[in-house]
């Protein structure tokens, strides 16, 4: 057993964690307007910057104290072992046995990281420089269509991490894309994402970038083979292929078997997990669509961040903080949510990114040692860029019964000045997180001439936490240092948790579940069901009604 793999006490039974538990019991009810009276300067001490990231997490419920022993938590659970553990290419995805290595992505060329024994860093080079030369093609029309049109559209398909990443990357990075070219993301095995993707597209100027780290998966699979025969029916020749196909994939062999020459496949590896793989050949589609610069400069953003959380002291490490903050929420305060708020409409993907990021690396209910746990893992991630959700779920948080912990982002230039809206827009945003912090009291209320019926409609309770990340503006390095920052601090917290973030078999099982219902509802002979009554008769009406005359 390696060092990392040395058995931890319990989390519930480690000194910190009774220590925090008492600190909580003493400041539970302590008010954000109490703190900031007693300590104006708080800020200065509750912030910290990194990558080109600012973080002011001064209003939250907490002190020096729960810092302190928050940063000793994750002294006792081994975090700056693990971190070096991960980015010395160990196997900390232990249920996989694999290495985490998408910081490897991340590198530059003349590093090393060594996965047994290979150093993985130059395959890392050898296939940014492939994607870089074919984007290049593709943009400047060196890389034509079969019929020798230039290629107009990429689509992109791919389920899960093979399409959230490359969606919100696309959408995130917008302004710096070719506007001459179409992008499109089909993922769900539902018809009506890939009839819509390509109802207006010329199949003649139209590239398809199937992107499967399997090449297995149901959806995806559908939606290629769905995709070959639009294009090989539209063309007229099955040769057709070669032009308008490309994969992205760990998996040669079922690359060739679906006919894709290999020569146009770029590869990743299987320590790039899928919800960590944006920065990978899976970004092939946002290079195609900002350019080769500028995702190095995407992927120079994700390593300014890797080297802060890998060496910057926890009191200061962004992600650790962040991390931390959200395991004081949701195991003392009882949080059962984190809302993520973007001020800026390019971010509109970034909470849906962040579901599957957060969820689905921390939505595990036993230990690495196969225990269960008795404390809450991963809270639910959600949110809608600002200002769209102050007119819809914001009332929920200012004035409902639950305690939401907050994530403004926000920018301090526009990507698209337009008179006074960026500074109408950034108002907003400050002005949300300072009336979550410090609310309205009864007596201000009154003050404003409130009749003495409504006071208690119009009073808002206050002391609702938020931190804001702030950056200059949201070029493709601050896409990548957020996108780490977020990483990292899924990280930190599966390290305190004592889970394992990096598999994920409730996705593996969804992947076989389905496939027996697939025949009964896919074959000619319908054979006899032996589900419970309920999925017969649902199975049962489904048939009968889709096969009746309309
Ligand atoms: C991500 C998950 C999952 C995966 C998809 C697509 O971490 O494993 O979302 O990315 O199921 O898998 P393929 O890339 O293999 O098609």
């Amino acid at each position: 057993m390696t060092e990392m793999n040395a058995p931890l006490k319990p989390l519930t039974q480690l000194p910190a964690w009774s220590k925090l538990a008492a600190h909580y019991g003493a400041i539970k009810d302590i008010q954000l307007r109490q703190l900031f009276a007693d300590a104006p300067e708080r800020t200065a001490h509750f912030s910290a910057e990194g990558a080109g990231l600012f973080l002011d997490y001064s209003k939250h419920r907490i002190t020096e104290e729960t810092i302190r022993l928050l940063i000793r938590l994750a002294g006792e659970a081994g975090l700056q072992d693990r971190i070096d553990a991960m980015f010395r290419g160990e196997r900390i995805n232990l249920t996989e046995d694999r290495a985490v290595l998408h910081v490897a992505l991340r590198t530059q060329r003349g590093e090393s990281i060594l996965v047994d024994g290979e150093n993985v860093v130059p395959m890392v080079h050898a296939v940014l420089d492939r994607l870089a030369s074919f984007a290049e093609q593709v943009r400047n029309g060196t890389w034509n269509g079969h019929t020798g049109k230039r290629i107009r559209n990429v689509v992109n398909i791919g389920i899960g991490g093979s399409d959230l990443g490359p969606v919100m990357a696309y959408e995130a990075l917008r302004h710096y894309s070719s506007r001459d070219m179409t992008f499109r993301f089909v993922s769900n095995v539902d018809g009506t994402d890939f009839a819509e993707a390509t109802r207006d597209l010329d199949p003649a100027e139209t590239l398809f970038i199937v992107s499967s780290k399997t090449f297995t998966t149901l959806e995806t699979m559908t939606n290629a083979r769905t995709a070959r025969a639009w294009l090989v029916q539209n063309l007229g020749d099955d040769g057709a292929v070669t032009r308008h196909f490309v994969a992205v994939s760990t998996n040669a062999a079922e690359v060739a078997k679906f006919g894709i020459d290999t020569a146009n496949m770029f590869g990743f590896w299987d320590w790039v997990g899928g919800r960590y793989s944006m920065a990978s050949a899976i970004g092939l589609s946002t290079m195609i669509a900002i350019g080769p610069d500028n995702f190095r400069a995407m992927l120079a953003g994700f390593r300014a961040m890797d080297e802060h959380f890998r060496t910057t002291p926890f009191e200061r490490n962004l992600p650790v903080l962040m991390g931390l903050l959200t395991v004081w929420y949701a195991n003392f305060f009882g949080a059962q949510t984190v809302a993520v708020l973007p001020y800026d409409l390019y971010l509109k993907r970034f909470p849906a990114y962040l579901q599957q990021l957060t969820m689905e690396s921390n939505g595990k209910g036993v230990t690495l040692s196969g225990t269960d746990v008795d404390y809450q893992t991963g809270p639910i991630f959600w949110g809608e860029p600002g200002t769209n959700g102050q007119h819809s779920f914001y009332q929920l948080i200012h004035q409902g019964t639950r305690l939401i912990p907050c994530d403004f982002i926000g920018f301090c230039r526009a990507l698209n000045p337009v008179g006074s809206h960026h500074d109408i827009l950034m108002a907003n945003l400050f002005a949300q997180s300072e009336a979550l912090a410090f609310g309205k009291t009864a007596d201000e209320v009154r003050k404003e001439g409130t009749p003495e019926w409504l006071v208690p409609h119009r009073t808002f309770p206050g002391n609702y936490p938020s931190s804001t990340i702030l950056a200059d503006q949201l070029t493709p390095e601050i896409l990548g240092a957020l996108v780490a920052l977020y990483e990292h601090s899924v990280f930190t917290q599966g390290v305190i948790w004592q889970i394992d973030s990096f598999d994920q078999w409730g996705v593996e099982l969804g992947k076989v579940l389905a496939q027996r219902i697939i025949g009964e509802l896919c074959s000619e002979e319908e054979p006899p069901l032996g589900h419970d009554s309920s999925t017969n008769a649902l199975i049962m009406r489904y048939r009968n009604k889709r096969d009746a005359e309309m």
